[in-house]
């Protein structure tokens, strides 16, 4: 028989590790997590864990690796848009958006420059780790800008002379003060949402992510 246990993707360790799994036992499904591994067993539940970076997971979902996954609208919207330059599989249904994982991705500038609008950025280069949602935003509003990718302190990019501005996450807008940058664009706003696979699931699996959603559905609820 093929197997039966249904898989879900979670950030293995970063902003949304702990509210991922506390989302989970919320709806009833326990584990014993070991730190170090990939794999956790549910103890509940015929449920699977594999816990990843967070940039793994709308590609696990997407090519059918895994049944389910939680992760950021952000890293998502990357890369389906990603794929579909590639010409990839980049299917998903989306479950539920979930109420945590809240940030903006936006454009900053110095905070010397006299930034006027967004028609300031042509001919710039902005340093970012999100480039086709960035890339797909300037199109929209007809800007020639570039982008540079940088996976890592996009936010100190414009003081290493690598870029003029930045397209990065922002929460509470500490980093860019401290980096003297000014936000003046929110290009795309997030939170974690729930995903499942394009593919049909097996009739079993199916019904347990069915009950698993009205379980979450009447946490979501409790907490309003
Ligand atoms: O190792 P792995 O790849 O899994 O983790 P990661 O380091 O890529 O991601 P992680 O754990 O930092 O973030 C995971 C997800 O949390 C992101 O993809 C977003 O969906 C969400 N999230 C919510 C954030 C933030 N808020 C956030 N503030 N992700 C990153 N930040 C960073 C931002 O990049 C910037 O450096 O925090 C800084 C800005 O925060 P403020 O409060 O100073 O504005
Ligand atoms: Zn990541």
């Amino acid at each position: 028989m093929s197997n039966e246990r249904l898989t879900i993707a979670v950030q293995k360790s970063g902003r949304l590790s702990k509210e991922s799994m506390k989302l989970l036992e919320a709806c009833g499904v326990k584990f014993n997590l070991h730190e170090a591994r990939l794999m956790a067993h549910s103890t509940s539940h015929p449920v699977d864990l594999l816990r990843v970076r967070d940039d793994d997971i709308p590609g696990l979902v997407m090519d059918g690796v895994v049944d389910l996954g939680l992760v950021g609208e952000n890293v998502l919207e990357e890369e389906r848009l990603e794929r579909a330059i590639k010409q990839q599989a980049n299917g998903f249904t989306q479950l539920r958006r979930l109420d945590f994982g809240f940030c903006r991705l936006s454009v900053a500038v110095p905070k010397e420059e006299n930034y006027q609008g967004l028609q300031d950025l042509n001919g710039k280069k902005i340093a970012t780790t999100y480039p086709r949602i960035l890339e797909s935003y300037l199109k929209k509003q007809g800007v020639n800008a570039r982008t540079v990718m940088l996976t890592g302190s996009v936010e100190v990019a414009p003081r290493a002379g690598l870029a003029d501005a930045i397209c990065d996450l922002v929460s509470t807008g500490a980093t860019l003060e401290a980096n003297g940058l000014v936000e003046q664009e929110v290009i795309f706003r997030s939170q974690v949402q729930i995903i499942q696979r394009a593919e049909a699931l097996s009739e079993s699996k199916q019904a347990l992510v069915d009950k698993l959603l009205t379980r979450l559905d009447g946490v979501q609820l409790a907490k309003e």
